[in-house]
């Protein structure tokens, strides 16, 4: 059963003249990086309202940092899976390939993914919270683990700053989404790792199939995209995506 899945799959991307793959925080899951939903997950122990949100950082910027903080010390001890080799393979040999990806680990550039847009933005970037300030670039990056203090500021002013995530009640970015709209006219549509619970990122998967895709979801559980692709594969992305044979 799940030999034939794989064949059908495997023929259907090296048929394909256009590849989208979705990406959530599963495919990071072997690396150690841990999900949010589900026994193991982020939400677990920390409500998203709580943390994730504009208003919770309005509210207590430290402790916010402080949970971003901890996030980054444990990311940086992580090292890209089979999941992000394969992804990153594809990328320089399947035509037409695209990442969309949820995540903000960096995991997937780590290993020079190409075409990759990141929905939710990077854990590594950091902004002004009040928005942007002339003076200063609109955002940078800081890899330092753990960070220089917490809160953390803008290395140029001084001024409070915030993660350049996207948190629960913000848009996306216009220009992100343009990308990712585009992205969903393809021939396979590839939705990895990901619970399908968190819009718009979760509605990706109906447009490309109502605009002809081949939908396929992998995932070890069932998720609320299960029903409406045309083909789910029950198991771990590190396991599946390199058993597919691309040539
Ligand atoms: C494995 C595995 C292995 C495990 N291999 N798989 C329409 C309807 C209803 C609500 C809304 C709507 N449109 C917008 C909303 C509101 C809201 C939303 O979606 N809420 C829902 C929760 C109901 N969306 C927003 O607010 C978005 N903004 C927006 O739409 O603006 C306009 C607007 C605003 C308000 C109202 C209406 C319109 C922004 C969403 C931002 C999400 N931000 C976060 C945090 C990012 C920063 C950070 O990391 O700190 O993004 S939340 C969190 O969830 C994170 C993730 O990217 C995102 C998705 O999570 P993901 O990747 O799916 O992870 P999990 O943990 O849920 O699932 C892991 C999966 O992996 C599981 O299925 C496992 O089985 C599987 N797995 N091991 C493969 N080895």
């Amino acid at each position: 059963m799940l030999n034939r899945a794989l064949e059908l799959l495997s023929a259907r991307l090296r048929a394909a003249r256009a590849v989208t793959v979705l990406s959530g925080a599963g495919v990071s899951a072997a690396s150690g990086v841990p999900t949010f939903r589900g026994p193991d997950g982020l939400w677990k122990t920390h409500r998203p309202e709580h943390l994730a949100t504009p208003q919770a950082f309005a509210r207590d910027p430290r402790l916010v940092w402080e949970w971003y903080d901890w996030r980054r010390q444990r990311i940086a001890a992580c090292s890209p899976n089979a999941a992000h080799l394969t992804l990153a393979e594809w990328s320089r040999r399947l035509p037409g390939f695209r990442l969309l990806t949820q995540n903000v680990d960096g995991l997937h550039e780590r290993v020079a993914t190409q075409n990759v847009v990141r929905l939710h933005g990077s854990i590594w970037e950091l902004r002004h919270a009040e928005g942007p300030r002339p003076t200063c670039p609109e955002a940078w990056r800081d890899e330092a683990v753990p960070l220089g203090g917490v809160p953390a500021r803008c290395p140029r002013c001084g001024a409070l700053a915030r993660p350049a995530v996207v948190w629960f009640g913000e848009s996306l970015d216009p220009e992100v989404l343009r990308a990712a709209d585009a992205a969903t006219a393809c021939d396979v549509f590839l939705v990895v790792g990901t619970s399908s619970v968190v819009y718009p990122a979760a509605g990706f998967t109906g447009v490309a199939r109502r605009r002809g895709a081949f939908t396929v979801e992998i995932n070890p559980d069932e998720t609320e995209a299960s029903a409406n692709v045309d083909l789910s594969i029950r198991g771990r992305s590190e396991d599946i995506l390199p058993a597919l044979s691309i040539s």
